[in-house]
């Protein structure tokens, strides 16, 4: 019987939330994980992947990377990811998140004249892509109308990865997630914020959590299940472009009602208002239509909003309880 070679897969972005649960699912799959960091030492990380130093706002060492990790399929999670930061750093978003993708795309590009193989990219693009929206639900078909410089870069990568697919024949597809968190969610965003605090002003180590917009509606699911919907996208036979979302919309407050319900608080007195936590423009209301990947991709989530939200809160509680001692 003929042996399947193993099938080598590269991070960007690995040390984030996304990196996580992907390295875990493909080394699940049997695939030699290698992940690029920005921000941590090179070697080998803690479920043995192989990490190399490099930035995607500077491109100079990526061919090198590619060379030494004879990647099968290339995730790009990295980026400059924060929305109300991007107003901040407008122009370093536009590097990192727009054109660090066109760098990446072009490596490749080269890589496979070089090494004489085919690579599968993945894009991970963003539902903030559609922004002030024009039509709910939003679908691959939706038109974009991005409101913040994060969003806009992220209009740009969509459009090279296409750009990419149909002047070179590459395997690059857009994945168009909605908003995924985990316990491993950054404690910038709203969901990871909110389950920090929520266990950390049950044990009395903080007194109040301060908001900005809880109006807004969000689409979000467990980034756990998002991951997989990912690496099915590389496993088809034709790249295309599919939106990746429960279809579930939820409020900044339901979020404060399911984490603190969930400890048996009442969180009116303890959330106030400030206003620097708004946002020069805000996307009210996001809602996925995932049809596509649903029936292309047989792919669904899992994880329902309440668990996600339990399932966050309890692992702060125990964060909370060895800050305590
Ligand atoms: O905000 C409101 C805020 O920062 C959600 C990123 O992964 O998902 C994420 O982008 C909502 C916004 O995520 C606070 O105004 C209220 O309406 O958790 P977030 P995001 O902006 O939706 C998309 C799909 C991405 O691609 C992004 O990379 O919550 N909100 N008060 C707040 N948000 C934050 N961060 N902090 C607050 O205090």
């Amino acid at each position: 019987m003929a042996e399947t070679k193993q099938r080598r897969a590269l991070i960007t972005g690995i040390s984030g939330q996304d990196g996580y649960y992907l390295t875990r699912f493909l080394q699940e799959r049997n695939y030699e994980v290698h992940g690029i960091v920005s921000c941590r030492a090179p070697g080998i990380g803690e479920a043995g992947e192989r990490l190399y130093y490099a930035d995607l706002a500077d491109g100079s060492n990526l061919s090198q990377i590619l060379d030494k990790s004879q990647p099968d399929e290339v995730y790009n999670l990295a980026a400059q990811s924060h929305v109300r930061l991007s107003f901040d750093l407008p122009q370093y978003t536009a590097d990192v998140t727009g054109v660090g993708v066109l760098r990446m795309l072009d490596a490749i590009r080269e890589f496979q004249q070089r090494a004489g193989k085919q690579v599968r990219f993945y894009q991970a693009s963003s539902s903030e892509m559609f922004g002030k929206v024009v039509e709910t639900p939003q679908s691959e078909s939706t038109p974009f109308y991005p409101r913040s410089p994060y969003a806009c870069a992220k209009v740009y990568a969509y459009w090279q990865t296409i750009n990419y697919r149909e002047s070179y024949d590459m395997f690059a597809v857009n994945g168009i997630l909605f908003n995924h968190e985990s316990p491993r969610r950054g404690e910038a965003f709203v969901t990871r914020k909110i389950s920090k605090a929520v266990a950390r002003i049950k044990l009395g180590l903080q007194e109040k959590l301060s908001l900005g917009n809880i109006n807004a509606q969000r689409d979000w699911g467990f980034a756990g299940d998002f991951v997989e919907a990912m690496w099915l996208m590389l496993q088809q036979d034709v790249p295309e472009d599919y939106v990746v979302a429960t279809g579930q919309v939820h409020s900044v407050r339901d979020f404060l009602d399911a984490t603190f319900g969930h400890v048996g608080l009442d969180w009116t007195d303890l959330v106030e208002t400030d206003q620097n936590l708004f946002r020069p423009a805000e996307v009210d209301l996001l809602c996925g239509d995932a049809s596509k990947a649903r029936e292309k991709l047989n792919w669904q989530p899992k994880v329902s909003f309440k668990e996600l939200a339990e399932m966050m809160v309890d692992h702060d509680l125990k964060l909370a309880r060895k800050e305590m001692g």
